[in-house]
């Protein structure tokens, strides 16, 4: 018998904000290499991460919440979406099941479909975080995808809880073309570690800050050298005004002091060094409205 040809491809997650498409990448790739948090427009870049499977490799690209931008910050994330988009092989449209008393998709889902239905791309549309709601209301929310027509497949999914990810370790390849693997074996993503660990810092950010804060900051890492089993990191963390400032140190320090520990120990499991993690504030007048102040902070416009 022979083997079937082997199949790869990029395959990109898209739907609107904090549905739960980092989440699923992470669980694909088997390592947190995008950033997750309860709150929305969380990921603010195109994140690369590469899922080796049984006879197929997928790029998958984990992209910013489609949204109706509001600021040049939100603009540029949603531009990299549409842009991820358009070079998949594959579509992942990821939604929630309907609320109670929802029968349709609200509108930045919407913006989604229309994306996908101005596309030739394949598509599957995921239904995700099945765990939290009442079988009618995914049952409803499968019915009316299907029922609407343009999706290869419909899928249940609870990508925290890891169900559904043998479906799609089926419907994945089957809907990518052949092809060479792209990515060595031990290759799971393509940022540098500079990036996964400025990310680290923004997460901790995300999950300790309220209000406007974590929309306020940008973290850089400014150094960063390994001696000894040690990985020493100088970060700094940017914010718009000199009050949020004030606010992300905390009282004595607290708030920042708790950022950097919840951060440091993501990083040392996520690279396996023990950690000295340093952090410090500063202040960047309105850089999320200023095209050069983002770009320099990694959010080009491209
Ligand atoms: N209960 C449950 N929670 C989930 C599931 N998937 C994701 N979540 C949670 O939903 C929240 C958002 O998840 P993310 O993966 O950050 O969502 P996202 O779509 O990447 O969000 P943005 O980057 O902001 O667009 C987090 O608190 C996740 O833990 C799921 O299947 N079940
Ligand atoms: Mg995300």
């Amino acid at each position: 018998m022979t083997e079937p040809p082997f199949r790869s491809g990029f395959v990109c997650i898209v739907g609107r904000p904090n549905v739960g498409k980092s989440t699923l990448l992470n669980q694909l790739v088997g390592h947190p290499v995008s950033i997750t948090t309860p709150k929305p427009q969380t990921t603010r870049n195109r994140i690369l991460g590469v899922r080796h499977g049984a006879g197929y490799q997928a790029v998958l690209l984990d992209t910013p919440g489609i949204h109706q931008a509001a600021d040049l910050l939100n603009t540029r994330m949603v531009a990299y979406a549409v842009a991820a988009f358009r070079e998949a092989d594959l579509v992942l449209a990821m939604v929630e099941p309907f609320p109670e008393r929802f029968e349709e998709p609200g509108p930045q889902d919407r913006m989604v479909l229309d994306m996908v239905q101005g596309s030739r791309t394949p598509a599957l549309l995921l239904v995700n975080k099945i765990d939290l709601a009442p079988e009618s209301r995914v049952l409803a929310t499968i019915q009316w995808y299907g029922d609407w027509g343009r999706f290869t497949e419909v899928v249940p999914l609870s990508a925290l809880k890891g169900r559904g990810i043998d479906t799609l370790d089926r419907l994945i390849p089957a809907n990518l073309p052949v092809g060479p693997a792209y990515f060595e074996p031990d290759q799971i993503t393509d940022q540098p570690e500079a990036t996964l660990v400025a990310e680290l810092v923004r997460q901790s950010v995300f999950r300790r800050t309220g209000q406007e804060i974590p929309y306020s900051v940008a973290v850089r890492v400014e150094h960063m050298a390994e001696k000894k089993g040690l990985l020493t990191v100088h970060a700094k963390l940017y914010v718009e005004r000199d009050s949020q400032k004030g606010i992300l140190i905390g009282k004595k320090g607290r708030t920042l002091s708790a950022i950097g520990t919840a951060a440091r120990l993501r990083i040392e499991s996520l690279l396996g060094v023990r950690v000295f993690l340093d952090l410090h504030v500063a202040v960047l007048k309105n850089w999320s409205a200023d095209p050069r102040y983002l770009t320099r902070l990694g959010y080009p416009d491209r």
